[in-house]
């Protein structure tokens, strides 16, 4: 890859990172770019494949799990906020189950994207109206920020869903934990959802769907460069490609050019050079086993309390205490 020209307009911060990623040796987009408005419909689909196991993992989890996590709430009041909601689907099996057992507590959810947070009002507001509800559109920490530190007078019950620290490297995972901390109290809880080391063919398919949606999530990011930063990428011409290492249980993404690409993105004033098959990474997955949870636990400061789990042992949603 080469690039030619600079650029010296105000880039936006998807400009910015597209430029840095794609001006590295061993080029690379990060995955957090495929969530516009058709990569948010995509991932929808993906959830909805079969093979996509960890999404019915955790509603499983959620569905079962509702008296263990009351159970060391000890009957106090609390917030519970959510990080990263999306459309709250497997919240709502919480949320069910915590008022039949006559908890007292307020939903608190958190996304960048102001049309989900719509939906979960909605649907909360018409379920339990009486539900303290409060929906913070912004990136997890902006949010956090706006939220203030726990003050320990309530309770917070952190739910960080749906596997989305596995997007992060272990390094920055547990930068992000320990991070989370700092605006929780002693006593407050964070459930995280691991996807968990299993076998590998298992893991393999759940990223490499027959159907073809996780292929176009990820090429989306082509399509998205070209709509909104004026790229000339050609999708057709590149394949999604994924692996996954059983020792380091990292499940990654790359997009491969089938044959030699120019591509100039005019936001950018540069032109890419890709050899053929010249990867771009673009996603990491993460698979943890549970002993590396409980070191990731200590290693940000929380005590690891349990792991709740789905019946075959895919996914675990880790509760970890402050
Ligand atoms: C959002 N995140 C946890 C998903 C995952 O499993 O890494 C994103 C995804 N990428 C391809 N399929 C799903």
């Amino acid at each position: 890859m080469t690039g030619s020209a600079t650029t010296s307009t105000t880039l936006s911060p998807f400009a910015r990172d597209v430029l840095s990623g794609l001006s590295q040796s061993n080029p690379q987009l990060n995955s957090k770019w495929f969530y516009d408005e058709r990569g948010n419909v995509l991932f929808q689909q993906i959830m909805q494949c079969p093979e996509y196991y960890l999404t019915d993992a955790e509603a499983e989890i959620y569905r079962n799990s509702a008296s263990e996590l009351l159970e060391e709430i000890q009957g106090a009041t609390f917030d519970m906020i959510e990080l990263g909601a999306g459309d709250g689907s497997k919240t709502q099996l919480l949320i069910e189950r915590f008022l039949a057992a006559g908890a007292r507590f307020a939903y608190r959810p958190i996304d960048l994207n102001a049309a989900a947070l719509s939906e979960v009002r909605e649907i909360i507001g018409l379920r339990w109206p009486a539900l303290e509800f409060q929906a913070i559109q912004g990136d997890y920490f902006e949010a956090l920020d706006r939220l203030g530190r726990s003050s320990g007078s309530r309770r917070r019950l952190v739910l960080f869903p749906g596997a989305n620290i596995g997007n992060f490297s272990p390094g920055e995972a547990t930068a992000i934990l320990q991070r989370i901390r700092g605006f929780l109290a002693p006593g407050d809880l964070l459930l995280t959802g691991f996807d968990l080391k299993k076998d590998p063919a298992v893991i393999l398919a759940a990223y490499n769907d027959p159907a073809g949606h996780t292929a176009a999530f990820n090429l989306n990011l082509l399509h998205r460069i070209n709509r909104e930063l004026g790229g000339n990428f050609q999708p057709d011409n590149w394949r999604h490609w994924e692996t996954y290492d059983p020792a380091s249980g990292a499940a990654r993404s790359y997009l491969l050019p089938t044959k030699k690409q120019e591509v100039t993105i005019t936001a950018l004033e540069q032109t890419f050079t890709f050899r053929a098959w010249q990867a771009i990474s673009v996603e990491i997955s993460q698979k943890y086993s549970l002993r590396e949870i409980e070191g990731m636990a200590d290693a940000s400061g929380y005590e690891c309390v349990r792991h709740l789990q789905d019946r075959r042992g895919y996914f675990s949603d880790s509760l970890w205490r402050v």
